[in-house]
Order: C-alpha cells, then sequence, then structure tokens
C-alpha cells in the first residue's frame, strides 16, 4: 500500500513511517520541520539526539535497501499538499502533523491561535485534497483520548447510544477537552465526521492516549535512526519526564494530588495500532473511532512505578506533589474501552515490562544531554 505519513518527522510519526516501510509498505513522509524550528524558539531540545530527515531516512535506505518519499512543506499550504499528494498518489494517508502540545497552547493568545489555525486548517486542507484527487483514500488521523475529558460515566469508542424522552440514537461522545490544543483536535473530528458524511471519504480517527518510550524494533536498528524523547515542560509527557527527571536526579514532578487518570500505551502499539486501521479500511461514508491505548494509571502511581524501577538501577528517587499549572480535575472517575483495537489483534506492551528497556535505559544513557532548567513546568492555565 502507499501510505503518506504526514508529520512523519515527529515522535509518532517518524517511528510509524519506519515500521510501515519495514512491513513492506511504499512510504512518503510529509514534513514542514516546524516542530524542530518549535525547539529552537523555545529553547528546548529532545533528550535523545535526533539527525535530520534527509540523513535518517539514506540510513534507513543503506540499511534496509527501502526508500522512503520526502515532501518538505506545510499543509497549510493547499499548493505544495496537493503538489504533493498528486505526485505520490496515495491509497492512504497517516496524519500525525500537528502541533500537539497542551502546554504550548496554553501560553498565550498568539501560541492557542497558532495551534488551531495549523492543526484545523491543515486537517481541513487533507480533506479536500482526498475528496478532489483520491476519493477513496483512507484517512487514519491522529486524534487524542484528551477530546472527552474526565466524564463521570465510561468513556465509548467514539459514539454512544442515548435514550432521551421516550426516543433513542446512536451519538458522538460528548467532548470536554482540557486545552486549546485538545479542543483543535475536537475541531478536527468534527469536520471529518462531517466530510465522510457529505462527500463519502473513509477515515479512522485514533484517539490516543499518552505514548511513552523511545525504542521501536526500527528506530532500535541504528543511533542515526533514534526517535525524539522530549522532557521538557512544554512537550515532555508524563512518564517520559517521570524516566529522565529519575535519571538525571530530579524529583519527580506530580503535578496536585496526583489522582489525574489518563490512558498510556507504548511507542512500540503506537506503530502497531496504525498497521492495524490501514490493514482493515474504514468503509466509504464511515467515520470510525477506534481508542488508542492499552493501560489506565494515574500520575500519582505512575511516579510511584518509576520510583520503583529506577531503584533497580542504583537510583534514588524522590517524588513531590507540586502546584498544578493546570486546571484540570485531581480526583475523578475514568473507565474508558478500548476494546475495538484489542479486536484487530492488538497484543500490547505492558509499562510493567517497558519501563527499563525502552525509557529508563535511554534516559540514564544520554541524561548529560539534559538542561535541568526546562524541567519545571512554567506555562499556567491561568
Ligand atoms: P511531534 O511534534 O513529535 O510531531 C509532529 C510532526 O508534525 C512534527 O514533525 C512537525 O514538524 C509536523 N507538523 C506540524 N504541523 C505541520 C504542518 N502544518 N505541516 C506539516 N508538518 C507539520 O508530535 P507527536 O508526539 O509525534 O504527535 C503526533 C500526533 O499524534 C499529533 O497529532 C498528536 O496530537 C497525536 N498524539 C500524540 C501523543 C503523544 O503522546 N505524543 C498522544 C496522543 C496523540
Ligand atoms: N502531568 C504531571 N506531571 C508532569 C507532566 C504532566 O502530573 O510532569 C500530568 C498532567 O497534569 C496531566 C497528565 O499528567 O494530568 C498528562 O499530561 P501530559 O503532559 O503527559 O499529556 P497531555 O498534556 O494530555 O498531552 C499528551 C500529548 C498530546 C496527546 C495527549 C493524549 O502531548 O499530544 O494528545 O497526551 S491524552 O492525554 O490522552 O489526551
Amino acid at each position: 500500500m502507499k501510505v503518506l505519513v504526514i508529520g512523519g518527522d515527529g515522535y509518532c510519526g517518524w517511528a510509524t513511517a519506519l515500521h510501515l516501510s519495514n512491513r513492506g509498505h511504499q512510504v512518503g513522509i510529509l514534513d514542514s520541520l516546524v516542530r524542530r524550528h518549535w525547539d529552537n524558539e523555545l529553547q528546548i531540545s529532545t533528550l535523545t539526539p535526533i539527525a535530520p530527515i534527509q540523513q535518517r531516512i539514506q540510513r534507513w535506505k543503506d540499511l534496509t535497501g527501502k526508500s522512503i518519499d520526502l515532501f518538505i512543506g506545510d499543509i497549510c499550504n493547499y499548493d505544495f499538499l496537493l503538489k504533493s499528494v498528486l505526485q505520490f498518489q496515495p491509497d492512504a494517508i497517516v496524519h500525525f502533523g500537528e502541533q500537539r502540545s497542551a502546554p504550548f497552547s496554553m501560553i498565550d493568545r498568539e501560541h492557542a491561535v497558532l495551534t488551531q489555525s495549523n492543526n484545523v486548517i491543515g486537517n481541513l486542507n487533507i480533506l479536500y485534497a482526498i475528496k478532489e484527487n483520491f476519493p477513496d483514500c483512507h484517512l487514519v488521523k491522529l486524534g487524542t483520548m484528551g477530546e472527552y475529558g474526565t466524564p463521570n460515566i465510561d468513556i465509548e469508542e467514539g459514539y454512544i447510544t442515548i435514550e432521551h424522552n421516550g426516543r433513542k440514537d446512536t451519538l458522538p461522545y460528548p467532548k470536554q477537552p482540557g486545552s486549546f490544543y485538545h479542543l483543535s483536535k475536537v475541531h478536527d473530528s468534527h469536520n471529518i465526521h462531517f466530510a465522510c458524511k457529505v462527500w463519502g471519504l473513509r477515515a479512522t480517527d485514533l484517539n490516543q492516549g499518552v505514548v511513552y518510550g523511545v525504542l521501536t524494533e526500527e528506530t532500535g536498528m541504528d543511533e542515526l535512526l533514534i526517535n525524539r524523547l522530549d522532557y521538557d515542560g512544554v512537550y515532555g509527557t508524563a512518564l517520559n519526564r517521570f524516566c529522565i527527571q529519575a535519571a538525571v536526579g530530579h524529583p519527580l514532578t506530580v503535578y496536585g494530588s496526583g489522582g489525574q487518570t489518563r490512558a498510556f500505551l507504548d511507542i512500540r502499539d503506537t506503530v502497531r495500532c496504525v498497521e492495524l486501521a490501514l490493514e482493515k479500511p474504514a468503509n466509504a461514508g464511515e467515520f470510525r473511532v477506534f481508542n488508542q491505548f492499552t493501560e489506565m494509571f494515574n500520575v500519582g502511581d505512575l511516579a510511584n512505578q518509576v520510583k520503583k524501577a529506577a531503584s533497580t538501577l542504583g537510583l534514588q528517587v524522590e517524588v513531590q506533589n507540586i502546584e498544578n499549572p493546570r486546571i484540570e480535575k485531581e480526583e475523578h472517575y475514568f473507565n474508558a474501552k478500548n476494546t475495538n483495537l484489542l479486536d484487530l489483534g492488538l497484543q500490547p506492551h505492558l509499562l510493567s515490562d517497558s519501563l527499563l528497556d525502552s525509557l529508563l535505559n535511554f534516559a540514564t544513557k544520554y541524561k548529560h544531554r539534559a538542561d535541568l532548567n526546562e524541567i519545571m513546568p512554567r506555562v499556567k492555565w491561568k
């Protein structure tokens, strides 16, 4: 299958592009490299040293004999996007190419507008490019579990059947996102759903939980293929941050009471889930939603698990409950379904098996690259 991976220079996109290439798909990467630019602007950097995209792709070819096409540009530029898809002729598009940090989107008006215009316009352009040129192309879009928020009832996969005043309907599950970034994903979902309904497009929205780990079969093949691992207060996510904090001797930064429960998955499962969604495409006119995660944890428990695993490496770790920079519930019900991907054959990696080989070992290897000034959160929700 010809698969265009938009955002293929990023954390999830790079690992996925290599995995799909390894599995025999013909892969193209489209990326504006804007994430590298935002890192420079914020003066932050991945803990692991990532090579320029051209070098990464060349190394992959040298190692495996497999080529990956490269398109560098912005999907908000419709002429560029159109030219790229017409050249590549995709059977499927996997769309990772968005601004994905909640704190970044909450810095100020400028960053909120940048996040929503980049994400919503880019996604809408993709919908038009598919409709006008490849109406049969399957769009696999990365959404987020954070679209649902933390409701006091079970979270279904995209839809919920409701009875109201004696009538019954299956409707999109209510959305209560917690940042302007998470809101942008809700806007995307609505636009894709509408496009499937009116134009008959086929799409899968992968509502992904927080991804952890840095190692996949392919990125582990060579140092030049290494993936990014963010640990700073803007782009670093909970578990990845805790492991790096453990490695550098910084107290683990649990925000507030630590009762915030989220859905998580290993990056090795991210790449597999995308593959599973591609292998069994949505039907024409179908807006399919999969909740893409394997386990649920609250952040306080996560910190304690990291502390325990780190002690086996001789690391003394302190867990600290610091003032929560976000506005979010700290004690709440959270129970989400995730059967669709399991039914397609996903065999989850469990956190208890991954902490050392996919995280703490990398964190200790590259800890000399960490900038300790970038660990504490600086962006507040109000
Ligand atoms: P990332 O920042 O590492 O990668 C995103 C990539 O998209 C970058 O390489 C960036 O340059 C590119 N990009 C952004 N805007 C673009 C544009 N307008 N045109 C072309 N390229 C553009 O992010 P990630 O962690 O790999 O996340 C990828 C996707 O997965 C995002 O949509 C994110 O919302 C979603 N997601 C991520 C996580 C996670 O924990 N990392 C969890 C759930 C969902
Ligand atoms: N948290 C801490 N300490 C930290 C960092 C985070 O306690 O040092 C807490 C946060 O307050 C929050 C939870 O951990 O309650 C998750 O925060 P996060 O930064 O790990 O994840 P989030 O902001 O939700 O965003 C990340 C990705 C985003 C993706 C989302 C999936 O950056 O792209 O959409 O995870 S989900 O959370 O399921 O919506």
